[in-house]
């Protein structure tokens, strides 16, 4: 039976003259026009970037390997790393390969620890990941090979280890950070006998009589793997491994980008909404509560977070997914109750506001009452968790991308001034 690895080492040749034939018979066909109020408004609508990984529809949302997130929402995240790079899923004894894989590399190395304690306390845990992984990278093995003048070719075969340390050491890094960072004790060793998704939630030490965390931590992380290139984690990763920078770098960037509120923060501002409403109105509010509650919020000129998209035009099906979840495992939780109310009430006010494209609630709408439901209460680690789950399509894309050689990144920019010429103004 072949690893994964293997299996990417056959398949390359394929990958590379699939590029090579599209390019040479096809590369003056036209993939978009660009707009001046999209040069000006965060390229919007332009297809520039390819991914072979999945692709957001604006209604469908992610689909990997050309089906939904939710038909693939009972897997596991290591099952969708496999996919996501090798464009199947794996069989049983190539699960359990890379699983062992994966858990004989999980042990953070010892001098990890030390850096991440020498850090300010109150440090966000998202400052504390990028750090972490950043320290981690002093290890990698793609730096090592291209030092040593490894051929273009081969490239990827070390990015690849460094892709799996990455993947098996990210789950120790974030839980331990929890455990820090939040006064819970030393940080709990990994424990090969447990999936990568039971074994993040294992090492958080939240106690899970029933399993229920852990499962919910399955869904998680599996639904809000991938979301194709275009997001500003994915573009921050895929520039900075570009320039061949190894992948500690490529995803440490991405981390810096998961931490803004547009963006992977706002799983962590949803909280803070959510729980504003329970405070204001001493738990589940009425409707027309929670609608002046929101109205009273945008009108201080703030974003609802966890509501609207650059891409989706209908409610996000990683929010359905994890919706039904809260649905049969806490339909009594206020917190749930309340984001339960919100997604009938936000989405009519946003349309009556009239500037969101898209009314809908996407992800982090739901996924931090879930994860606040089974003890963790922390929602400065919200982010930390998507940008856990995240990290598995983007280190599947800086993998793709380095078999097929992609080049440098760098479109070509512009003055304002330049353009006024250009235009005759
Ligand atoms: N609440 C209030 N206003 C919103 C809004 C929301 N949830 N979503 C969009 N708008 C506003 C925008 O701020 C923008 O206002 P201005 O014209 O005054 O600048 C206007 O509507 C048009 O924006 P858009 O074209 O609909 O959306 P964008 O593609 O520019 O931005 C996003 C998309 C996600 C940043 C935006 O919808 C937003 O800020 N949502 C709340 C934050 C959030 O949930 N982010 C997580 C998204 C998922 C992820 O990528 O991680």
């Amino acid at each position: 039976m072949a690893s994964l690895k293997q299996i990417l080492r056959k398949q390359a040749p394929q990958r590379r003259e699939r590029v090579r034939r599209i390019v040479e018979e096809r590369g003056q066909d036209v993939l978009a026009q660009i707009s001046v109020a999209q040069a000006y408004g965060g390229l919007r609508g332009v297809r520039a970037l390819v991914c072979d990984t999945s692709e957001v529809d604006p209604t469908r949302g992610l689909i990997v390997a050309g089906r939904p997130i939710t038909e693939l929402s009972d897997r596991l995240p290591e099952e969708l790393f496999f996919l996501l790079c090798a464009g199947r899923l794996p069989t049983t004894a190539e699960l359990h390969t890379l699983q062992q894989d994966l858990g004989r590399r999980a042990a953070l190395p010892d001098d990890i620890l030390p850096v991440l304690a020498a850090w300010p306390t109150e440090s966000h845990p998202m400052r504390l990941f990028a750090v972490g992984v950043l320290a981690l990278g002093r290890d990698s093995h793609f730096a090592r090979g291209y030092a040593e003048g490894l051929p273009k070719d081969d490239y990827w075969e070390p990015l690849f280890e460094d892709v799996l340390d990455l993947l098996a050491r990210l789950p120790t890094l974030a839980a331990a950070i929890y455990r820090l960072r939040f006064g819970k004790g030393s940080p709990i060793e990994p424990d090969r006998g447990r999936d990568w998704a039971a074994g993040f939630a294992h090492m958080l030490g939240i106690p899970d009589p029933t399993g229920a965390f852990a499962e919910l931590m399955r869904l998680y992380l599996t639904v809000q793997c991938d979301h194709g290139a275009g997001d500003v984690s994915a573009n921050a990763c895929h520039a900075v491994a570009s320039a061949l920078a190894d992948p500690y770098y490529a995803i440490a960037a991405a981390l810096a980008g998961q931490a803004g509120p547009l963006h992977g923060l706002a799983s962590q501002e949803v909280m803070r909404f959510v729980c504003g409403i329970r405070e204001r109105f001493g738990g589940v509010p009425k409707d027309e509560q929670l609608r002046a509650y929101a109205k009273e919020w945008l009108e201080a000129g703030r974003v609802i977070p966890g509501y609207g998209h650059a891409v989706l035009r209908a409610t996000d099906p990683r929010f359905t997914a994890l919706h039904d979840f809260g649905r049969s495992h806490c339909p009594d939780d206020p917190l749930f109750q309340i984001v339960d109310r919100a997604r009938g009430v936000i989405p009519q006010l946003l349309r009556d506001d009239g500037r969101a494209s898209n009314p809908y609630p996407n992800a982090d709408a739901v996924s931090g009452v879930l994860l606040h439901h089974f003890g963790l209460r922390e929602a400065s680690l919200y982010t930390v968790c998507v940008a856990l789950s995240r990290s598995i399509g983007l280190l599947a894309q800086l993998v793709l991308n380095r078999i097929i050689a992609t080049p440098i990144l760098r479109p070509t920019s512009v003055s304002t001034e330049r353009l006024e010429s250009d235009l005759g103004r």
